[in-house]
């Protein structure tokens, strides 16, 4: 596939291709593993994605076929958080997260080789996704000291189950991808050497359809688990849909022209 960079980063790569976002990790020394910067420019990229009209599908990966993400970078972690060279600690994975969840496009996690930890729940958050048959799952906190009781363990709940999503984080232990598929974990396992191919078509189905069919449903999934939180962005959907229209429309105008708004005109519906 044609990518064409969008912006350097140090630590991941950002590439387009046919309305398609690429966002790479590129550690493949650490298996991916993620520091506050890693984190810091994956966030950006979401953010360009999030404005660029033309990004209609989002694609998270690791670079070097052996890991997607093993998870927060063991030897920055610090006093309270992962370090960067401002030597603050930080948690910005959640930051992360919640973009993954709320970005108004899909994002689908392209895993090979390892998906361990941190680098887990990224794949969780996301929309969907693809493994490659050399995939290997699984959360590793209560053996390194951590947790991630947000969407680590309450979407993975929803996902597999909660005797499942127990199991894999008290036990600790690694499932391949035919395991990750019988669980629902994934939606589909190909070989290796198929996995760009495959995510690129089931992101090429995704862009044949109705862009603001696929936004409302994304926001609709979301909203019945997310509360408030998932609420306010379905009913932000609401509202932009309802800026659309005319009725919508009149009421700024008139409130502008000094004049009291015309209902009168607009369709009622049953
Ligand atoms: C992924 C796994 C099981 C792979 O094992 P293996 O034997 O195939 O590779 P190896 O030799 O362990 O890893 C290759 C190199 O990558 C580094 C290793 O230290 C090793 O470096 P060298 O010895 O060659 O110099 N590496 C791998 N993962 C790393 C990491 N996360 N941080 C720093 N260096 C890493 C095996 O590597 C493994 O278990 N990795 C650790 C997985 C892990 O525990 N991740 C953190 C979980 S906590 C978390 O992510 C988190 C959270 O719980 C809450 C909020 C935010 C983050």
């Amino acid at each position: 596939f044609d990518w064409k960079p969008v912006k350097e980063y140090q630590e991941i790569l950002f590439q387009k291709f046919d309305s398609i976002a690429r966002i790479s990790i590129n550690r493949p020394h650490v298996h991916n593993a993620f520091t506050p910067l890693t984190v810091k420019e994956m966030i950006d990229a979401m953010n360009i994605c999030r404005d660029d009209s033309d990004v209609r599908v989002i694609i998270l990966t690791g670079e070097g076929g052996n890991a997607f993400c093993s998870g927060g970078d063991q030897s920055v972690r610090g006093h309270g958080g992962y370090v960067g060279t401002d030597t603050v600690p930080r948690l910005n994975v959640l930051d992360l997260q919640r973009i993954i969840r709320t970005i108004p496009k899909p994002v689908i996690a392209s895993v090979a080789g390892w998906a361990i930890g941190g680098g887990h729940v990224l794949h969780v958050v996301c929309d969907l996704t693809i493994a490659a048959e050399n995939a290997r799952f699984g959360q590793t906190g209560p053996k390194v000291g951590s947790f991630d009781g947000g969407f680590g363990a309450s979407y993975l709940a929803r996902i597999v189950g909660q005797k499942k999503a127990r199991e894999i984080w008290y036990l600790c232990d690694q499932y391949d991808a035919k395991d990750a598929l019988d669980m629902g974990l994934v939606n589909k396992v190909v070989p290796l050497d198929m996995l760009e191919e495959t995510t690129v078509d089931w992101a090429r189905k995704i862009i044949a359809k109705s862009p603001l069919a696929i936004r409302m449903l994304k926001s609709s999934f979301n909203a019945e688990l997310d509360g408030q939180a998932g609420i306010q962005e379905l009913a932000g959907n609401a509202t932009l849909l309802y800026y659309l229209s005319d009725e919508a429309k009149e009421g700024k105008n008139a409130f502008l022209e000094k004049r009291a708004p015309d209902w009168s005109k607009y369709p009622k519906f049953p």
